[in-house]
């Protein structure tokens, strides 16, 4: 049986982690998301990674939880769930992550691409939380993250009728921030990835730290936040660098200190 998840890199900062279950239009078994977890594990620590590009194949980024899997756990097991763990470790990764998605973003694969900092996706693809017409309701997020992805009554629709929808509403919406023909969209995911990567680790941690705020705290927090964040990089010698290189007109070599 082949590997359900591709790890490419890091190359150029850039790790590559390719959803491999294509059978299953990439659905998110426990094993796949521990694999995700655990690479972006090794990824936190290692200082070539500067940010992650997460992807499927051209007819799904991912199709949701393994419903086959997941009818097979009843209360307790569900109460049990490693899954969550691995979720929240998804959750909690400190660097970057740019989602290029192609073909089918639902359920928990729609969660997945809303735990990315950017989503890049292809004009074919669509979006959706179709869990209600199985009975349940989302599980990894998505009626909290959706909501303040695309505002209450877009997410609420999406939601309680199950219904997608395309990558130019996504667009509008602001569930994604860019829109690419499909055979264009890791290449921009990528190139994306590697322009972060090739910024002041620190400061790309401290920001996305920040940004997360956003969509997490109040406003008064959120900016405390910043500012704190903001006085932080001033003892940092990749401040002192990028200032410099400014002034003398060359690209700035950042060490991450
Ligand atoms: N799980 C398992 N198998 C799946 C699957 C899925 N989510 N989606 C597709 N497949 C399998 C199909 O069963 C089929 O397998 P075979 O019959 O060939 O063995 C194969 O992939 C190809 O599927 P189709 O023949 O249906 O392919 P199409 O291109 O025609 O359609 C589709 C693609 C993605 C539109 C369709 O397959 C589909 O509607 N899939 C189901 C989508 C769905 O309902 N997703 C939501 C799943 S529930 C939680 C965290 C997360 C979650 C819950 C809790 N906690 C931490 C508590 C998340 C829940 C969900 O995501």
């Amino acid at each position: 049986m082949s590997h359900p998840l591709i790890i490419d890199g890091p190359e150029r900062g850039v790790l590559r982690l390719t959803l491999n279950r294509p059978e299953a239009r990439n659905a998110l078994t426990t094993t796949l998301l521990r694999a995700i977890a655990e690479a972006l594990a090794a990824a936190a620590t290692d200082d070539k990674v500067g940010a992650v590009v997460l992807t499927g194949d051209q007819r799904a980024f991912a199709a949701g939880a393994d419903i086959k899997e997941m009818a097979e756990r009843d209360l307790v097991g569900m109460l049990n769930d490693p899954r969550q763990r691995h979720w929240q470790a998804i959750a909690d990764f400190p660097k970057p992550i740019i989602a290029a998605v192609n073909g089918y973003a639902l359920g928990g694969g729609c969660e997945l691409a809303m735990h990315a900092d950017i989503i890049i996706a292809a004009d074919t693809a669509r979006f959706g939380q179709p869990e209600i017409r199985l009975g349940i309701m989302p599980g990894a997020g998505g009626t909290q993250r959706l909501v303040r992805a695309v505002g209450k009554s877009l997410a609420s629709q999406m939601v309680l009728t199950g219904e997608a929808i395309d990558a130019g509403r996504a667009l509008a919406a602001g569930l994604v921030s860019e829109i690419t023909p499909p055979e264009l969209t890791l290449e921009r995911a990528t190139a994306i990835a590697e322009t972060v990567a090739a910024q002041a680790p620190l400061a790309v941690r401290l920001a996305k730290e920040a940004l997360a705020k956003a969509g997490d705290t109040d406003l008064a927090t959120g900016l405390r936040f910043e500012r704190h964040a903001f006085t932080v990089l001033a003892g940092t010698q990749d401040r002192d660098e990028g200032i410099a290189a400014f002034h003398d007109k060359r690209a700035a070599r950042f060490l991450g200190r």
